[in-house]
């Protein structure tokens, strides 16, 4: 916990490290109630700062300091300065050797950062600033060092000893204990710096690399799970080969090491050649996981694995340029993605996750840039705008230069900046020389926050056939800037005739016509683009792929949507007319409730979809997606005003129409479905996904109508099926449903069945806590009484708090308050305990300002008990402090 306020860091006072370290040599001893590290590091004056040895001033945190030594002299406690943060010398020379010897206590480390145990093992979380807690170190990106670790423990009960790199030497001690050292040939930051001991067992398989070198793989687990590694393991070998063929990249060390750990505040940990992930990112095997949990392990691994290029060869020079590692990954974990399962619907998911969480955020108190210019803590600096919009600046640049134009540029930036810690101009810059181009003007979306809308107008003057769109670019004030200057947004379109053909695109100035799809660049704030040669006036496709993150209005009505919807040859466009027309619906269904008038739904949104699901050519995927109605939290993101219980109301109305209207259609393509999958053994691959996909949703809609033969035929999936993903969604359908005996048997059933694996337990307290049934707070609060929860376990409070706090809109905020009062007295409570959780919990409280003047009072209020409730993390405190400013 500080002492002190915190203070803001900012971009513009970063300056190069005063002192480099060329070795790392690290020595663990780990026991029951305390590990000793000792480091000695290898030091010279950074030449690049220029003469003179100013003092080293080395970051630590909750660290025993037992000695320090300067060179070959132990230093007395006049030599040097030490107090909460750091370690403060006074070196003589331009080279010289520092060791330390600290104390510190794993077993006690409820935050899950620097060296903690998870259950009987030892493990370690770096990134960002968790080095500083197990050593006195320069803990920054720009730092790079070789590293060599030796760790030490009792071997009956940790004979798995692991770090980076290579095993160069390993054997027996005294007293039962047992010793391995790593060696990692690769330069890195102390943040890439792991360590694992404890009781695993491990799968193995091996790669051979396109240059014929052998790879050994291991994902390494506590033996119960020892059966749920396959899936990781083949998604592993399909991310290695991928790298190769797409972007040319090769593995380089001789072994590749996952391991999973129950204790993880987040998904995984890019460690060099050890990557430690959070069990829910690696266990997999059809009974206890989820289609969409599988896909997540694949994209998880593929993720980790992708950043042994992108962000460990070539690092981040400081912690403002996160996006440079993480928005260039999960732009290339997407492509991976992509090529393994159906693009289209990727396409989809990413971007319904993108308007829905990341607007939302680029629109609150926390809103940041890409590359932002200041933080308090780091940790709060793992964003959705960071992650994800970082991705689709990335694929802004992939859509301007196409794909010969992007890859030449990838190619340049890791040739370039292999083995430095570098910027996001120097990935810009590389793609700008490898192309020939100019970006300086797309950069401002690195540097400006907040979402740009984009209205779009059209004319059509049928003597001249020409069409004209005309684009006008705003962007919303957010907290750091009002006046935002123009961005550079591609936009990928296509004209639609009347029988729903794409026109051949020729614009004003042009010869000839080329295309169908044309990718235009919107620069300025006002910008008119004319196509000649229209002899009808079209139906405008716009931003087709989605191919930039703005808010885009055209004035569509509902019979063109309708239109798209059947006829546009994007895919992800014929989905998103459907939402749009879906909003529309469900937009006037709100209004009709909040007036107190008989909802009416519109009956074409019905025929739509109906006609969807009569499509038996469309990907079952895609049929699943389109029958999808926007979300609550994507309806309440849209509002001026959030008004959830109209908001739940007009859905679950909607809802209730459609499955009312379209049963028969649902019903046959149901059963259909449910036949194959009984008779099919579970396969986790797209065409399978799909078909579930459909079968489940029709199901939900199904149970709407609470017909016997619909509780018969969830009964019968629960009971019979052979894997996670139909067993969840019958389960879940039947907790939202009033068949309260029928539900109640069956959440005790499935409890008793998997009350040891606690992945799946997850997944049974998050679809109670996800239950939009009056009573929501008291379930939730009786679920935390189980055995199975804890508050330590960061899988457990997203299980239960989280979706409850964030996916169930009309429990969480009751209107007496008792939900936003629940979620502050838990962020006090976890404040204590694991800062980086808490302050993530903490976010649905922070969008205060978008609900009713009643509710922001109560929500306001609990915001300020948190800041007045005691001493906070940098982490609480900083969201909080914005979020009241
Ligand atoms: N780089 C890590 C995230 C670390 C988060 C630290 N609070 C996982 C990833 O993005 O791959
Ligand atoms: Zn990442």
């Amino acid at each position: 916990m500080r002492t002190e306020q915190p203070k803001m860091i900012y971009l513009k006072d970063y300056q190069a490290p005063e002192y480099l370290i060329d070795e790392t040599h690290l020595t663990f001893e780990l026991h029951d109630d305390h590990t000793l590290v000792h480091a000695q590091l290898v030091m010279r004056r950074n030449p690049a700062r220029g003469a003179g040895l100013p003092p080293l001033v080395l970051d630590g945190q909750q660290l025993e300091l037992l000695s320090v030594s300067l060179g070959d002299v132990e230093l007395g406690a006049s030599d040097y300065q030490v107090d909460d943060s750091y370690l403060t010398l006074h070196p003589k020379a331009e080279a010289f050797t520092v060791d330390t010897s600290v104390r510190i206590h794993p077993e006690t480390n409820t935050a899950l950062e620097g060296l903690y145990k998870s259950g009987s093992m030892f493990c370690t979380q770096c990134e960002a600033e968790g080095f500083r807690k197990i050593t006195y170190y320069l803990d920054r990106p720009d730092v790079m060092s070789k590293f060599t670790t030796t760790v030490s423990a009792e071997q009956h009960s940790y004979p798995v000893l692991l770090s980076n790199g290579n095993p160069i030497a390993s054997g027996p001690g005294e007293d039962g204990r047992h010793w391995a050292t790593w060696e990692d040939p690769f330069m890195k930051p102390a943040y890439l710096f792991a360590l694992v001991a404890g009781d695993l067992w491990c799968v193995e398989d091996t790669f051979t690399t396109m240059s014929a070198r052998e790879v050994t793989l291991r994902i390494y687990v506590e033996p119960e799970n020892i059966d749920k590694c396959q899936h990781a393991m083949t998604s592993l070998k399909k991310s290695m080969r991928w790298d190769e063929e797409v972007y040319g990249r090769e593995y380089d060390l001789d072994i590749f090491m996952i391991v999973a750990v129950n204790d993880f505040n987040m998904g995984a940990m890019e460690n060099k050649g050890l990557n430690i992930f959070n069990s829910s990112a690696v266990l997999a095997r059809a009974e206890t996981a989820t289609d969409a949990a599988h896909q997540r392990v694949e994209a998880i691994v593929a993720h980790e694995y992708f950043h042994n290029w992108s962000g460990n060869r070539v690092t981040c020079r400081d912690w403002f340029q996160l996006s440079l590692k993480e928005g260039f990954t999960v732009y290339r974990d997407a492509g991976f993605s992509s090529d393994m399962n159906s693009a289209t619907v990727k396409r989809i998911q990413d971007v319904a996750y993108l308007r829905t969480h990341q607007f939302a955020e680029d629109a609150g108190p926390m809103a940041h840039a890409v590359r932002p210019d200041s933080f308090i803590e780091i940790s709060n600096f793992y964003t959705l705008t960071v992650y994800e919009k970082g991705a689709e600046v990335v694929g802004m640049i992939h859509t301007l230069l196409g794909a010969e134009g992007f890859r030449k540029g990838s190619d340049l930036y890791f040739e370039r900046h292999d083995g430095q810690a570098v910027t996001c101009d120097d990935f810009v810059k590389a793609m700008e020389d490898a192309n020939g181009v100019d970006l300086t003007q797309f950069k401002r979306w690195y540097s400006q926050a907040g979402t740009p809308r984009l209205q779009v107008t059209e004319a059509y003057d049928a003597a001249a056939k020409t069409y004209s769109l005309h684009f006008h670019q705003t962007c919303p004030a957010t907290p750091d800037k009002v006046e935002k200057l123009p961005f550079v947004i591609p936009v990928a379109l296509g004209l639609i005739d009347a029988h729903g053909n794409d026109l051949p695109l020729r614009l004003a100035g042009e010869t000839e016509a080329v295309g169908t799809t044309r990718v235009i660049s919107v620069t300025e704030e006002d910008q008119t683009f004319v196509f000649e040669g229209i002899e009808a006036k079209p139906l405008p496709s716009l931003l087709r792929g989605f191919s930039a993150p703005v808010k885009l209005s055209f004035d569509y009505d509902r019979d063109q949507l309708m239109v798209l919807m059947q006829h546009d040859s994007d895919g992800f466009n014929r989905w998103d007319a459907g939402q749009r027309l879906a909003v529309q619906c469900l937009q006037d269904l709100t209004q009709q409730y909040m007036q107190n008038s008989t909802m009416v739904l519109d009956p074409r949104l019905i025929t739509a979809l109906g006609t969807v699901l009569a499509d038996h050519s469309l990907d079952q995927a895609m049929v699943a997606e389109m029958l999808s109605l926007p979300s609550e939290a994507y309806l309440a993101e849209l509002s001026d005003r959030a008004e959830v219980d109209a908001i739940h109301a007009a859905r679950e109305f909607a809802r209730a129409q459609i499955a009312e209207h379209l049963y028969g259609a649902l019903w046959q393509r149901y059963q259909a479905n449910r036949a194959i999958s009984r008779d099919t053994a579970y396969i986790p691959e797209a065409e399978h996904f799909a078909r579930r996909a459909l079968q489940n949703i029709a199901l939900s809609y199904l149970m709407l109508t609470a017909k016997p033969e619909v509780l018969e035929a969830t009964l019968e999936q629960f009971d019979a099926c052979d894997n996670m993903t139909e067993r969840l969604t019958a389960l879940a359908v039947l907790v939202n449903s009033r068949f309260d005996a029928e539900k109640e048997k069956a959440l005790a059933t499935f409890a008793e069945h998997f009350k040891d694996n606690p992945l799946v337990m997850d997944q049974w307290f998050s679809v109670q806590a996800g239950s939009t049934l009056p009573g929501g707070l008291a379930r939730v609060k009786a679920l935390m009484q189980h055995p199975a929860f804890t508050l330590k376990n960061p899988n457990k409070v997203r299980a239960l708090i989280g979706a409850f706090a964030q996916q169930n809109l009309v429990n969480f905020h009751a209107v007496d308050g008792s939900g936003y009062r629940f979620l502050a007295d838990l962020v006090i409570e976890l404040n204590a305990l694991n800062p980086q959780i808490a302050s993530r919990q903490l976010s649905p409280l922070t969008r205060w300002r978008k609900y009713d003047p009643h509710r922001q009072a109560l929500m306001r209020g609990e915001l300020e008990r948190i800041l007045a409730s005691g001493a906070l993390s940098s982490d609480v405190y900083e969201v909080v402090s914005k979020s009241l400013a």
